[in-house]
């Protein structure tokens, strides 16, 4: 080689060195911008404690609930007729929106897509989504998410991965064996049609809180390819969150961990196996026993139930997700609507012993749950009689006060133990709350 030619590739060796070196710190900075934002958006969600389920699709028209196509057993076709049915003329994406501020929600999940793979947006992957498909022709989603951001309340999408209308959503799994599609779509084809209408949905919408995936369960152990879906999602928004209610211990990349039905670390649904992750925590539920919008279905919970529910979440250090069901002309049921106004009442007054706490140094037990914040821990007494009440011993408390009046309560630390005399004039309402001070943490030198 002559001196010239190799003083040229000595050159166009540190040239290549240096270009990816560049390369490798820019993908740095940028991945741990992303995994920044990623946090910041995890601690967000932790503080916000309170948000509004939505579900809400062509099944609203039947009144049957959302599984109405499984249960029923209604072929795709038959199925279908229900679209030209769907016009939501009385869906106020402000009037919803306002519902869930005054209830004290500070974000909203819906259904994107629920299980019968009908899309509440203008997705361009299949006609079967609302602007194409019924006399409405709008896109709720779109509305929704302008008036979200316009009222500072994040939005995320519930996305249902089982599909019983995609022909391409194959091998079937346990369930949408009734819709009478053909055999042999390719499920490779489905992944990629997911993939592109999350696009959709994480591009055309705004910020996008999250999403909350559901249905993996119908076939758990398909090559779901979950790496390559969270990958894109986390590239297009860093800070949108992911949940999929799998039902298992969560998969690398998911943001936040949810239980349905339950507490966490309670398992009355049969399916809450999995074991609680050191993400954030979400339980949802409904307030009658219905997701989608149900006409028989009178079994509201009471708003003292309700508020007991939000106040048990907090105390397991988990957010609640509380579910609307809208009809088909898309309005909220008045039942539904009195019961959120009560817990928004009573977050005006309280909201200082949920926001922004973390479970507290109790675990939740049946009298009731604590949670903290700062020097602050909320003792909320749920369920007692006695005059005292006796807690693990905690230490550094310099006083005890009842959160609403500021009255001052006796307390005895024992060994291992504190006793503190519950003022006889508190009165019993849906929630007694102690507030336990504790001295200041030394700041370190
Ligand atoms: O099958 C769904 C059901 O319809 C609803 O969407 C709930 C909400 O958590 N998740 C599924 C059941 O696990």
């Amino acid at each position: 080689m002559s001196r010239g030619s190799l003083q040229r590739s000595v050159l166009s060796a540190m040239l290549l060195a240096w270009a990816s070196l560049a390369m490798a710190v820019v993908a740095s900075a940028q991945s741990q911008t992303s995994v920044a934002a990623n946090q910041a958006a995890r601690d967000w969600f932790q503080d916000a404690k309170f948000g509004m389920f939505i579900h809400w699709g062509v099944y609203s028209v039947a009144g049957r609930g959302e599984w109405v196509m499984e249960h029923e057993r209604i072929p795709v076709n038959d199925y279908e007729s229900l679209a030209p049915q769907f016009d939501p003329t009385g869906f106020s994406a402000s009037e919803i929106v306002g519902i869930a501020k005054r209830a004290g929600m500070k974000y909203i999940t819906i259904t994107s897509k629920h299980h019968d793979g009908f899309a509440m947006w203008a997705t361009k992957q299949t006609t079967w989504n609302i602007v194409d498909a019924t006399p409405y022709k709008m896109d709720p989603l779109k509305l929704l998410a302008d008036e979200a951001h316009r009222q500072g309340i994040k939005l995320f999408f519930y996305y249902s991965q089982m599909d019983w209308h995609n022909t391409d959503y194959w091998p079937l799994g346990n369930y949408g064996h009734f819709a009478g599609r053909p055999p042999g779509g390719h499920f490779d084809r489905y992944l990629d049609f997911m993939d592109a209408q999350l696009t959709e949905l994480l591009t055309q919408y705004g910020e996008v809180g999250g999403i909350w995936f559901d249905g993996m369960w119908d076939k758990p152990d398909a090559d779901w390819q979950l790496q390559r879906t969270y990958a894109l999602i986390h590239r297009l928004q860093p800070n949108a969150l992911i949940g999929s209610n799998h039902h298992q211990a969560p998969f690398p990349g998911e943001d936040f961990q949810m239980f349905e039905k339950d507490l966490p670390g309670a398992n009355s649904a049969g399916w809450n196996k999995a074991h609680i992750a050191d993400l954030p925590l979400e339980t949802c539920e409904t307030i009658n026993n219905a997701w989608g919008y149900n006409t028989t279905d009178r079994a509201f919970k009471s708003s003292s139930e309700l508020i007991r529910y939000l106040i048990r979440a907090a105390g397991s250090n988990a957010n609640f997700l509380l579910n609307v069901g809208p009809t088909a002309r898309g309005k909220v049921q008045p039942e539904f609507v009195a019961r959120l106004d009560a817990m928004g009442d009573w977050l005006k007054v309280h909201g200082e012993t949920i926001y922004g706490t973390r479970g507290g140094p109790v675990p939740p037990r049946s009298w009731g749950i604590t949670t903290a914040k700062g020097n602050k821990i909320y003792v909320h007494i749920l369920d007692w009689q006695d005059r005292y009440l006796t807690l693990p011993a905690i230490p550094g408390i310099k006083s005890v006060r009842t959160f609403e009046t500021g009255e001052h309560v006796d307390i005895k630390p024992m060994p291992g133990a504190l006793i503190l005399t519950i003022p006889s004039d508190l009165p019993d309402s849906v929630d007694r709350i102690l507030v336990l001070e504790r001295q200041p943490a030394k700041q370190p030198r």
